[in-house]
């Protein structure tokens, strides 16, 4: 096993649970997925039915990061995570687009695929990957789907993120009505990173 247990497949409602960072109740796994940088690395949904907002990974280094680090006595709540990957919106707008959320799934009973890549140039060492899908389709009553697994991420790149600023603890990332960053995709390839206030993501998105 590589993943951070959790009980249920409930969401979590609020931003200040503290199984936001990785589910409850997160016990740690004995085991990582060993993985290059650079590497492609795909999380299975097996049965995924919510169209609705954005979804999001992020990666934080276990203890002071290094070939020596372990994830399996961290506090994931006190963790340091930075985004590595986003999807939102598609096409059209908050309330009527089409979201990644919805695109990622088969809705034919085949897994669902979320694949990311490892950052080339990170610095190697044992990793917690937290994938993050926010629900939506309720106005005003998000829905919080995180889930952790361990990495030992191997290579020769020596980068993490400089500025305080890429960081995030959760829970204490997000406030009901505090900024989001989503992801708004015009194209494969042209994308427009927005700043919104949550609360306005939570009203105004519906299936
Ligand atoms: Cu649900």
């Amino acid at each position: 096993m590589v993943q951070r247990s959790w009980a249920s497949i409930d969401p979590i409602f609020s931003v200040t649970d503290a199984g936001l960072a990785c589910n409850n109740p997160a016990v740690a796994p004995p085991s990582y997925i060993p993985i290059a940088a650079g590497a492609n690395l795909t999380a299975v949904y097996w049965y995924w039915l919510h169209p609705v907002g954005p979804m999001s990974v992020w990666l934080a280094a276990c203890g002071d990061g290094g070939v020596d680090s372990s994830c399996e006595s961290v506090d994931v709540s006190e963790l340091s995570f930075f985004k590595i990957w986003e999807g939102g919106l598609l096409e059209g707008t908050l309330a009527e687009g089409s979201w990644y959320q919805k695109a990622f799934q088969h809705w034919d009973g085949s897994p669902d695929l979320w694949p990311v890549t490892i950052p080339a140039s990170l610095r190697p060492g044992a990793y917690v990957v937290r994938h993050e899908i926010m629900s939506l389709h309720i106005a005003n009553k998000p829905q919080f789907y995180p889930e952790c697994a361990h990495l030992n991420i191997t290579g020769t790149g020596d980068a993490l993120p400089t500025e305080q600023r890429y960081y995030a603890k959760f829970p204490g990332a997000y406030s009901m009505d505090g900024m989001y960053q989503v992801f708004f995709q015009r194209d494969n390839f042209a994308a427009d990173r927005l700043q919104i206030r949550l609360s306005t993501l939570m009203s105004t998105a519906k299936p």
